[in-house]
């Protein structure tokens, strides 16, 4: 066979199989552009109140680079830019509209990077503009624009820049920057001093915010501390601190916390003096800045707060319920002792000045 006809041959088989495919594709992107009663699960990159729906595509389309669609709640006039548009979530009062913005990212666009806006003036020069109102934390979203569903929202932290972060909207009134959460052991928390540093986990499931992060979130104002847990009973207790504090890499994010509320005993200011968290550095396996001889982190497989060592073990290992091994697992002294680790934890922190 002379290679012309082959290729042309394979070109015909090509355009074939194809075209139903491009088509169907095509049907997908036109029937999927928008939604009712889904949203997009985001990440939220930014919210805006009482603008209408034209004018929420439109914002989205000022930023090429950051924006993939929106999420829009006519009643509320509450417009949601995402700039994910791979997972959606049921949500009735919502619209969610795909945008493809590859194909509007125009020569001058191009030159924007993805925290300035793109927009085109009358005289049809096209400017990249500053985008600066980004919020601070969980609080201010909260704040400005009540009814936000709990999920991922980006924020924007001093020193370090915008930062993707879980906000927790409907426990206890909401407005919760989430830094810890487990609930179903898929993440591995006996982890490095740099990965407690850094953060890592999933947002979506089980994560450590990151002591850097955490440090420069709480730099902003004064906090209070929330801790929720549950038991493979179904159970579940909260503790509370009215001000919560850590410090930077150099005080080996020393934590202080004061002012305790719940429905458990105290673990973190009140246990017995060996045990306390407040005052204490952070500790992980490779980085022993505990009271003890030996290496709380490594006995008690977590990176946290050792003193020497813990009253309550929240990053320890997911052993899901009754154990033998002693306050290796997710525990909490007060409640369930050494030798229960807990089936869902969620530490999380709300501005309060
Ligand atoms: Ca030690």
């Amino acid at each position: 066979m002379n290679p012309h006809s082959l290729i042309r041959k394979t070109l015909y088989g090509m355009t074939l199989t194809m075209l139903p495919i491009c088509l169907l594709s095509f049907y997908v992107t036109v029937t999927s552009a928008s939604v009712h009663g889904e949203r997009y699960i985001g990440p939220v990159v930014r919210v805006m109140g009482i603008i209408g729906q034209q004018q929420c595509v439109r914002e989205c389309r000022h930023r090429p680079k950051l924006c993939r669609g929106v999420n829009y709640r006519k009643q509320e006039l509450l417009c949601e830019l995402v700039s994910a548009i791979n997972e959606t979530e049921q949500k009735p009062g919502y619209v969610r509209i795909e945008l493809d913005q590859s194909a509007n990212i125009t020569q001058h666009c191009v030159s924007c990077s993805a925290d300035e806006m793109c927009i085109t003036l009358s005289s049809k020069k096209v400017h990249c503009i500053a985008d600066s109102d980004s919020p601070a934390d969980c609080t201010s979203l909260h704040n400005n624009n009540c009814g936000l569903p709990s999920g991922l929202y980006r924020i924007k932290l001093p020193f370090l820049g915008h930062v993707t972060a879980f906000c927790d909207m409907d426990t206890d009134g909401g407005g919760w920057t989430v830094f810890q959460k487990r609930q179903d052991g898929s993440k591995d928390f006996y982890r490095t001093w740099t990965e407690y540093k850094n953060g890592f986990g999933n947002l979506r499931s089980e994560f450590w915010l990151g002591n850097e992060n955490l440090h420069h979130l709480l730099s902003q104002g004064t906090y209070k501390m929330r801790m929720d847990m549950e038991d493979f009973d179904n159970q579940t207790r909260y503790v509370k601190y009215t001000s919560f504090n850590v410090g930077d890499e150099s005080s080996k994010y020393t934590v202080t916390l004061t002012g305790f509320s719940g429905n458990v005993g105290d673990c973190f200011t009140n246990a017995t003096i060996a045990k306390v968290i407040n005052n204490m550095k952070f500790s992980t396996w490779d980085q022993d800045n505990d009271l003890f001889t030996r290496n709380c982190a490594a006995q008690s497989t977590s990176g946290w707060w050792h003193n020497s060592c813990n009253c309550a073990n929240p990053n320890g290992l997911y052993l899901a319920g009754e154990t033998t091994l002693n306050n290796q697992g997710v525990t909490y002294h007060p409640w369930r002792d050494k030798f229960y680790s807990l089936k869902s934890t969620r530490l999380m922190v709300r501005r309060v000045a």
